[in-house]
């Protein structure tokens, strides 16, 4: 039996809507839960959002509204987006829920106990907008917002000069064991180039971490210092846990966060730090198991589209998935963007790709097929005669695809775009199978003959549509459903299945429309 498996995304603060980087990672979180769960684990998917801190409070106060009436109108906008796109997730958290400030005070106090805090006092840079403590080495000097020569974080953001009593954590005292987690599981911290920077940011020698703040008190009060609230990392941090109804010591938390379990945490590469340098010193400090696997993915940025100015960058994707259909946009954003790089998107590339994948690919190999099995073979899945070669290889070839497929999502990189490049190679292969054979044209000469190629037609889009149902989920289905297949016989344990000749099918009707550029749009 293989260990139960928690994934997670990055919590995202809403101090405004989603953007199309928090739909790629929900998307591609979404994705690998999605291929677990054919593979048959038990998992447990969570998503949610970031509700306190110096951001949040400000954001709220520049729109004259409490921090919590800004937080409950963008959240509710993140969960509109994962429910449009699909995200499969079982728990939504919001770090404003009690059971959150309960979960982040047993850490703090377990933290407390180990004798890793201490009172003192801080004076440094911070920056509200990815905040973030930073050390005056780290700073560049660059042209800031005003556009003159400014301090500017190495995120390029605006930095301020604190000086307030704060509570620090002893992060120095973890830099040997930190260092060997890394040397010990190069599974850690993937992909490897953000590993090589870490153990370098880490070599580099750790500082105590300031983790209170006494300015504001828009966040989780700090156990017996009632004017501190927590600094937002620790209990951002701490979802993970609270997710799991930690500190229970019963039910999903002992399940889900042990040494039995793989807690896999798919984050932006922006965040890599604190999910791999404080996190496991944090969980040290507090005797709690580490995850298994930190995968920092890349940024998906929009070249080519025009945008509104007022807004930079920012695209709904909510608005995409209407205007383009959910499954095109995982689609395109899953096998165009390589996982763990940065990658770019614009209309006319959704268009193009999802036309010549989906719709032509493997709308138009299942609209055919399935439209001559409805006027042939009266509706049903006709009986298939002695194989040839070419049958052969092409179920040999799926077959083969599916073994690589599941060898390339197991190995700890999530090649996405790579075991999907596989899948398009054999719809292609498919598409090619069904011009050689030319059914229609069989159908004159040789009906038994023709029969044989529906079928095996049939059933290699059958296994297709498992083999992509972590990707497009909702087209997969209604391919499974216009081939009359249990709802409970789609994962991938029924690979080996058949379809059964005799099967009646529903009237068929196309899964992919072909879709135009949007008039609106520029050609990119
Ligand atoms: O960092 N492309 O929240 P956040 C891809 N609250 N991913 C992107 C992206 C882009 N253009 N922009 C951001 C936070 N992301 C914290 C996390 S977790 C305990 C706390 C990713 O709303 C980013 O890297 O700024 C992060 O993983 C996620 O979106 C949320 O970002």
């Amino acid at each position: 039996m293989s260990k139960p498996f928690y994934i997670t995304t990055a919590i995202s603060y809403p101090n405004g809507p989603p953007h199309i980087g928090h739909a790629y990672e929900a998307i591609a979180t979404d994705a690998i839960a999605r291929f677990q769960r054919l593979s048959g684990r038990d998992v447990r998917f969570q998503t949610g959002t970031d509700e306190h801190g110096l951001k949040m409070a400000q954001a709220a106060a520049a729109k004259q509204i409490a921090p919590q009436e800004l937080a409950d109108e963008m959240a509710n906008q993140f969960i509109v987006m994962c429910n449009k796109l699909n995200i499969s997730y079982d728990r939504f958290i919001r770090t404003t829920e009690i059971d959150h400030h309960k979960a982040s005070q047993s850490i703090w106090q377990a933290m407390a106990d180990k004798g890793d805090l201490y009172l003192d006092k801080y004076e440094g840079w911070y920056s509200v907008r990815d905040e973030a403590y930073y050390d005056e080495s780290e700073l560049i000097e660059a042209e800031g917002e005003g556009g003159s020569q400014e301090k500017l974080s190495p995120q390029g953001t605006p930095v301020e000069w604190t000086v307030e009593e704060s509570w620090f954590f002893r992060l120095s005292k973890y830099q040997k064991p930190l260092l060997k987690l890394f040397n010990d599981n190069p599974e850690f911290l993937k992909p490897d180039s953000r590993r090589n920077e870490m153990i370098k940011f880490v070599e580099g020698g750790l500082k105590d971490l300031s983790i209170s703040r006494t300015s504001f008190d828009w966040g989780v009060k700090v156990p017996g210092s009632e004017n501190h609230v927590m600094y937002v990392w620790i209990d951002a941090l701490t979802n993970y846990l609270t997710g799991l109804g930690y500190p229970q010591e019963t039910g999903l938390y002992p399940k889900f966060w042990s040494e039995g379990s793989d807690v896999t945490h798919i984050i932006g590469k922006d965040i890599v730090r604190f999910h791999t340098v404080y996190w496991p010193a944090f969980l040290m400090s507090a005797d709690l198991p580490l995850p298994k696997q930190v995968f920092g993915h890349g940024f998906v940025l929009n070249r080519g589209e025009k945008m509104s100015k007022s807004v930079g960058n920012v695209v709904d994707p909510v608005a995409l998935a209407d205007t383009f259909g959910v499954d095109q946009l995982r689609y395109f954003l899953l096998s165009e963007v390589i996982f763990g790089k940065d990658g770019s998107y614009s209309a006319e590339m959704i268009v193009t790709k999802t036309n010549a994948d989906l719709a032509n690919n493997f709308g138009n190999l299942a609209q055919r097929s399935l439209s001559m099995i409805a006027k042939n073979c009266e509706e049903k899945i006709p009986s298939a005669g002695p194989e040839t070669a070419a049958e052969e290889q092409l179920i040999r070839d799926l077959g083969s695809c599916f073994t690589n497929m599941k060898a390339l999502m197991e190995n700890g990189d999530y090649p996405i775009h790579s075991a999907i490049d596989l899948l398009r190679e054999r719809l292609s292969a498919t598409n090619q199978y069904f011009a050689d054979q030319a059914p229609w044209a069989l159908r004159k000469t040789d009906p038994a003959r023709a029969d044989t190629v529906l079928y095996y037609t049939a059933e290699s889009i059958r296994q297709l549509a498992i083999m992509l149902r972590w990707v497009i989920p909702q087209s997969c289905d209604k391919m499974l459903d216009l081939l009359a297949q249990d709802t409970d016989k789609r994962s991938f344990a029924h690979m080996d299945n058949v379809i059964e000749p005799g099967l009646t099918l529903p009237v068929p009707s196309g899964v992919f429309p072909r879709l135009e550029m949007p008039a609106s749009e520029g050609k990119g």
